[in-house]
């Protein structure tokens, strides 16, 4: 069913190698001797065969994912709380009104029966509130495998106008949506570990493959200009996933020396199939990020980050999604931004709470151009646990 919609040959040799790859990860067949790791080369402070507390900064900012690798039988368990707060619209990166929005932009489904010429439903605010469940295990200690799986709530408010035209508002109305996003899995691949004379340096390669479990058919009730109230299949922005099996590359490079650390880490969404059974496909989605951390305390560290991403367009067009709203329209759904972050590292060093971790990152754009309208992001937060079963 995957391979027979896989139509461009460069995707379908991505696909392959990365099922290659995983499958023989799992099945341990790369599992080949591994020279041991250089003492404290994970910087987890493994010393004459005790092993002490972790550091603070031997993890990445928390909204860095697949930023470290375990030693060999490793796990370790993670969850993550995001929030994002999204409102207002842009038109590449200008501000732009309801107002506006409801009497200029085209709608793309104008001849169509009781679509008017231009759009009439104004998306207001958006947030969405994820928990991300994750796994990491050393199969060797070259080869971490790390999966994650989300739980999504998206919710909507939105402006309707009276009528095809004018500026007369006949209500509001909210959308939401939740349930499981799509579940990943990927395998990081150590390329370089060194130990340098204050610290360590690591660089590991990213390979993933994320499957199409969240939903893509949710439904409800909206307002339309003519004041009717149907059901119907919400746009793209409010679905739980892709519908698509998609590869997951990525490199990441992680340094420390002494009390301070930094890192870059590039990670893509690259979707593998032309269109899944609803007729379209996400953009593809590239995000590269860069930070610098200071550790006060081996408990705690505090982090700085800038992160952009660039998103394409939806190819094709899920049929059951149409109207006189922006995200009905699959070209509204590029654009750019870039976020600045500061975060928070702490881990427990003794006793009950020794090797748990608990980290923040909040967020605010620092620039966003978006081929719109479309919502712009007001800010991001994310809280996070994770806990090493080899520490302490
Ligand atoms: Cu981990």
């Amino acid at each position: 069913m995957l391979t027979n919609a896989i139509r461009s040959g460069p995707r379908k040799a991505l696909v392959l190698l990365t099922a290659v790859c995983l499958a023989s990860i799992a099945n341990g067949a790369l599992a080949h001797d591994d020279p041991p790791a250089p003492s404290g080369g994970f910087d987890m402070s493994v010393k004459d065969g005790t092993v002490h507390a972790p550091r603070a900064d031997a993890h990445a900012p928390i909204g860095v994912m697949a930023d470290h690798r375990h030693h060999k039988g490793d796990l370790m368990l993670s969850y993550r709380y995001m929030h994002m707060w999204m409102e207002g619209n842009l038109i590449g990166d200008n501000n732009v009104s309801p107002d506006k929005i409801a009497t200029t932009v085209p709608n793309r489904f104008f001849g169509a029966p009781g679509q008017p010429p231009t759009l009439r439903v104004v998306p207001m605010r958006m947030d969405m509130d994820m928990h991300m469940f994750g796994g990491m295990y050393g199969v060797t200690d070259r080869i971490t495998l790390m999966a994650m799986l989300p739980h999504i709530t998206k919710d909507m408010h939105h402006i309707t106008y009276k009528g095809g035209m004018g500026t007369t508002r006949l209500g509001t109305f909210d959308t939401s949506t939740n349930g499981v996003g799509d579940a990943s899995l990927s395998a990081l691949i150590g390329l370089i570990d060194a130990k340098t004379a204050e610290g360590a340096q690591h660089l590991n390669l990213i390979l993933g493959m994320s499957a199409p479990t969240g939903s893509i058919k949710e439904e409800e009730r909206i307002l339309t200009p003519m004041g009717m109230r149907p059901t119907v299949r919400l746009p793209y922005a409010m679905q739980l996933g892709s519908g698509t099996w998609d590869f997951l590359p990525g490199i990441v490079y992680t340094a420390r020396s002494g009390n301070f650390s930094y890192g870059g880490q590039y990670r893509g969404w690259i979707r593998l199939e032309d269109e899944n059974n609803q007729g379209y496909s996400l953009g593809d989605l590239h995000q590269g990020t860069v930070w610098a951390q200071y550790e006060w305390a081996p408990w705690i560290s505090n982090s700085i980050r800038v992160a952009g991403r660039t998103q394409d367009s939806i190819h094709g067009l899920d049929v059951n999604i149409s109207g006189p709203v922006q995200t009905a329209n699959p070209d509204f759904y590029s654009g750019e931004r870039v976020d600045l972050l500061f975060g928070v590292n702490l881990v427990g060093q003794h006793g009950a709470i020794c090797g748990h971790r608990l980290a923040a990152e909040v967020g605010v754009p620092i620039y966003q151009d978006l081929n719109g309208p479309q919502l712009k992001t007001d800010w991001t937060l994310m809280f996070g646990w994770q806990k090493a079963f080899g520490d302490c």
